[in-house]
């Protein structure tokens, strides 16, 4: 292994970025690196606290996602919709995560992160630019707007697949009139957000009630991914004096089965039970509540499944499992106060935003897509080299032109280059592009990535290829005046622009004032997150 700093063997040029950084060649492989939105020292981790479904037990792709939609058909068939449903066929092509679904109009949006829409799709049907703009003034919709859901996780994939389904159905099906909001049938009215409450009740009454869970339990291999590394890991953590805790919205019998298949090696480790990899278990946990106010902290008794009574007032011991309580509680049990923690978990929303805004914990996002994301972004170089060369030959129309200009370049042709670019670049990944980007433009899910994951990666197991002192290290973040311009743009002084504000008066006055600022301590103490 490693010692853990990235080695700069030599420097190639990000010809897909507007910033003229070049980019460091890391040691590691791309797909077991861990990659850093803001510094963090492994070391002052005293806690790793992990999600477990899709972080720790990762949902086998596209089989478990198929079995999921084909039990939603038969779920909205039982509550009464066409038994044509039967027919639908999970295309894993199809859906990406992150996208919102507009429970007014019936569409899925790909957004950025402002809110301008990328994409919009009504079924199977893409809406042409023109169509986006009379259903969303200036093609922007803001998230506060409840007619919103933002289909965040890996579970929704079925979910979202299924909405596309039921929508080309209605629309495509002449039985059914049409109308903005729904469609209708005889006398009855189906509005697209009935629809929607609909198909999401099926989704959480699958997963509470129906046979997802006893579907997946009873073929553990076919659905999901086992590796003897994990022990590893987690043996490892508690080797250098730091706690593990697990914390799943999951019950007590699911968490079981699921731990006991993820970690036994009897081969390899002897027969250890699961709960000994863990020094705290919480299932139940309902997050994102656990990470506000919670619920009552109860003891499980593992024979029976039972809750105990009342809430639990400590203390927390290894080989016991709770169920519920709050992230207060739990921390305040152990001990730990939020920069102590590294909270790991795929769930941009419950797992990673409030644990973060509210607990000040650090974070780290598991996101499994991020294997292909990666194949297709060092795969495809030419067409991201392709997006450069004619986004820079778009800007070189307007170069020498200045306010004195009259006639408007005509940019009809390289534009239409760009778009076929742009959905070339989009059909690598599937039919609804790459999760972070639709050409050069980032995703509304990306930008929440770079503002709440300190870190990320596609496996937990990643962190087995970097040393518990590892230090991470964000790169530095440019402005586009600073991606933009070279430090040697402006050393022409007749060029230079009038100063406006000046906060300095002279050199010595820069000294001056660099004698009274304190030196940094340490870099991390430069570079970590408020
Ligand atoms: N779950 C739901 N409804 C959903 C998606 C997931 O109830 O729409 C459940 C899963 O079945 C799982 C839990 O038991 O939430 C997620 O657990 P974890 O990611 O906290 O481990």
């Amino acid at each position: 292994m490693s010692n853990g700093e990235p080695i700069i063997s030599s420097t190639i040029p990000n010809t897909h970025n507007t910033s003229n950084q070049n980019l460091k060649v890391f040691k590691r492989d791309p797909q077991h690196r861990i990659f850093v939105n803001r510094g963090l020292h492994l070391d002052k981790i005293k806690f790793y606290g992990f999600d477990m479904d899709y972080t720790l037990a990762v949902y086998k792709s596209p089989v478990y996602e198929s079995m999921g939609f084909d039990h939603l058909k038969a779920r909205l068939v039982d509550i009464g919709y066409p038994t044509d449903f039967l027919r639908f066929e999970f295309d894993p092509a199809f859906p990406v995560r992150g996208l919102w679904f507009d429970k007014i109009y019936g569409n899925l949006l790909k957004v950025d992160s402002h809110g301008n829409i990328l994409v919009c799709i009504h079924g199977f049907r893409f809406l042409k630019p023109h169509e986006v703009q009379e259903l969303y003034p200036n093609k922007y919709i803001q998230l506060e707007d409840s007619r919103l859901y933002v289909l965040n996780t890996l579970f929704n994939i079925p979910e979202t697949y299924m909405l596309a389904c039921i929508i080309n159905y209605f629309e495509t099906n002449k039985e059914y009139s049409k109308t903005k909001t729904g469609v209708t049938y005889s006398n009855i009215h189906m509005s697209f957000k009935s629809i929607f409450q609909d198909a999401r009740a099926a989704v959480d009454w699958l997963h509470s009630h129906g046979d997802l869970k006893s579907s997946t339990m009873a073929n553990l291999e076919k659905y999901v991914h086992k590796d003897d590394r994990l022990p590893i890991l987690l043996d490892r953590i508690r080797q250098i004096g730091a706690k593990t805790v697990l914390i799943t919205n999951s019950g007590y019998e699911y968490t079981d089965k699921i731990m006991t298949y993820l970690l036994d090696f009897p081969e390899k480790y002897g027969s250890r039970h699961w709960t000994s990899y863990w020094d705290c278990v919480v299932v139940d946990a309902m997050k994102p509540l656990f990470f506000e106010d919670g619920t009552i902290l109860r003891v499980v008794d593992t024979e029976t499944g039972a809750l105990s009574i009342g809430h639990h007032l400590g203390p927390l011991k290894s080989g016991e499992i709770y169920s519920g309580g709050s992230c207060e509680v739990v921390s305040r049990l152990l001990g730990a106060k939020g920069s102590d923690v590294l909270y790991v978990g795929d769930h941009i929303f419950g797992d990673i935003l409030k644990s973060k805004k509210i607990r000040g914990w650090r974070t780290f996002l598991i996101i499994p897509e991020l294997t292909t994301e990666l194949q297709v972004w060092t795969e495809k170089k030419q067409l991201f080299d392709n997006l450069t060369r004619i986004e820079s030959a778009l800007s070189d129309i307007y170069k020498h032109l200045d306010s004195s200009t009259l006639e408007r370049p005509d940019t009809s042709i390289i534009s239409q280059k760009l778009r076929a670019v742009v959905h070339e670049l989009d059909m690598s990944y599937g039919m609804l592009g790459s999760l972070f980007r639709s050409g050069s433009r980032q995703t509304f899910f990306a930008s929440q990535v770079r503002r709440y994951a300190d870190i990320y990666a596609a496996s937990i197991l990643n962190l087995l290829h970097y040393p518990f002192c590892y230090m991470f290290r964000a790169p530095a973040m440019l402005m586009p005046h600073e991606a933009t311009v070279d430090h040697y743009s402006v050393n022409d002084v007749d060029s230079m622009p009038i100063v406006f504000r000046s906060r300095s008066s002279s050199d010595a006055g820069c000294d001056a004032l660099a004698s009274k600022r304190p030196r940094e301590k340490s870099t991390e103490q430069a570079v970590s997150w408020p």
